[in-house]
């Protein structure tokens, strides 16, 4: 319930909604980033990144790289054979002092650097090193989600990379970590089942690739186990372009027969989403390893097949490519069980987060969650949230503005309600994770007394 609040004048819509805005606490749903548990960034194999070198060698930073030096200076072979901190230096160099850092991800290192009281302006990377020296990752974290506003951080728990699965076999508690929430991620199930089966077989469970025997029950037993034993939140799948369903041909029935027959029925069962994330084609560039990946239209017939046929499934869903955001949003205007999601990857940057989350109010309301951050290294959450924040208080600006426009009267306390539904509640309601002791907005001062509400925003109106 709404406390009735007076009526905001026109004038004052604009910086009521980037404080709001600014002091909602984000769930923030899908990232790449893990607690502590799994080891810390520099140690070996430690998959919590952070700091200075982890933050510069982002792979969506290695692909501009390669953009300004070119092939004959350093092969792609040279930059992978220098060490991190090599490459984070040389990353520094180009991309920072001998260039304006003018793009997306470069001004994020800067938003980043800033919100934590450091000079963006350092010619060299010692001073920053110095600084993430004294910190412990742990209490970073803290600082981190206490600077983006975040209440928790859902990770994705890859259980075919081999080195996750053996820490979840084998490393007492690691999920015991309240920041953090997990995500069963199982994408090779869908995407090549005969060498998932093989997996699954070396693990115990009696998979066939042909299907034959106890395959689908065993599926299920995987799945169901797994989920357990991570306490996922959803289970979820990034898709290529061309993924489709039902399909027609026949090398694909494996991820069709997966997807009818154990997927969506565990899924169901459990009340749980699953979430698609379509639209990636993996390994344009193999040389650019981890950036090596592009985005690519696809059908959206594949997604409106599944919701009809499957009404007591639920999906969350991105898609990859800007042109098929419109189609999403009216595919979701026609099934209930679909909830739309995020502004991914090469999405995530503020023209075209303003498009998509305009569009998407538009057609949809408030009943989705306009982004997610998709940080890989904890630090980003800093640049995530704040650049995206902004943005959708624009837009959001904008809206509630055209409604006074039209002779309603708009309150804070319904301004309040609406943005913890989308950056918060939506999501948590979706999981089943909406409870009492979800935090309530505050109004935090921000360190160096940002509350979010600067000029770019609360001049929007
Ligand atoms: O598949 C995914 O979850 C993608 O988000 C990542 O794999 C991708 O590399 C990424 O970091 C995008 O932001
Ligand atoms: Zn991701």
């Amino acid at each position: 319930m709404t406390e009735p609040t007076p009526p905001l004048d026109r004038s004052s819509i604009a910086s009521a909604v980037a404080a709001i805005v600014a002091a909602q606490p984000v769930t923030d749903l899908h990232t790449h980033v893990f607690s502590p548990r799994f080891g810390v960034s520099p140690e070996p194999a430690g998959l919590l990144l952070w700091g200075i070198d982890d933050l510069l060698t982002y792979h969506y930073l290695v692909a501009e790289v390669f953009r300004v030096v070119p092939q004959s200076e350093v092969p792609y072979y040279r930059f992978w054979s220098m060490s991190k901190a090599e490459q984070a230096d040389h990353i520094w160099k180009h991309l920072f002092v001998d260039r304006t850092p003018i793009s997306e991800s470069c001004r994020g290192v800067i938003t980043t650097l800033c919100k934590l009281g450091l000079d963006p302006h350092e010619t060299t990377l010692e001073p920053y090193r110095k600084w993430f020296g004294e910190q412990n990752a742990s209490d970073f974290i803290d600082t981190v989600m206490r600077i983006a506003n975040v209440d928790q951080i859902t990770m994705t728990n890859e259980v075919f990379n081999d080195h996750e699965q053996h820490l979840w076999l084998h490393q007492p508690d690691l999920n015991g970590d309240d920041r953090f929430a997990a995500v069963l991620r199982i994408d090779k199930l869908l995407i090549d089942f005969p060498a998932a089966a093989k997996v699954l077989r070396d693990w115990g469970y009696d998979v066939r690739g042909d299907f034959s025997g106890v395959t689908i029950d065993e599926v299920k037993r995987f799945l169901n186990e797994w989920i357990d034993r991570m306490k996922a939140v959803y289970v979820a799948t990034s898709l290529p372009p061309d993924f489709m369903y039902p399909t027609v041909s026949p090398h694909r029935n494996g991820a069709d027969r997966v997807i009818r027959e154990a997927l969506l029925p565990v899924l169901a069962e459990r009340n749980m989403p699953w979430a698609m994330m379509i639209g990636v084609k993996r390994g344009v560039n193999p040389a650019l390893r981890d950036a090596a990946d592009m985005s690519g239209r696809a059908d959206i017939t594949a997604l409106t097949n599944l919701c009809r046929q499957f009404s007591d499934n639920k999906f969350m869903v991105t898609m990859l490519a800007r042109e098929n955001q419109h189609e999403l949003c009216v595919a979701a205007r026609k099934f209930q069980n679909l909830f739309v999601f995020g502004c991914w990857w090469f999405l995530n940057n503020p023209s075209l987060i303003e498009e998509t989350t305009r569009m998407r109010l538009e057609l949809l309301g408030t009943t989705f969650a306009p982004q997610h951050s998709d940080a890989r290294i904890v630090d980003q959450l800093i640049y995530k949230w704040d650049h995206s924040r902004k943005v959708i208080a624009k837009v959001l600006a904008d809206k509630y503005g055209d409604l006074v426009d039209a002779g309603y009267r708009v309150s804070e306390g319904q301004i309040k309600r609406d943005v913890a539904n989308l950056l918060r509640d939506n999501y948590r309601r979706l999981i089943g994770k909406l409870d009492s002791a979800t935090p309530a907005p505050v109004m935090p001062e921000a360190p160096g007394g940002d509350t979010g509400s600067d000029d770019e925003t609360a001049a929007t109106s």
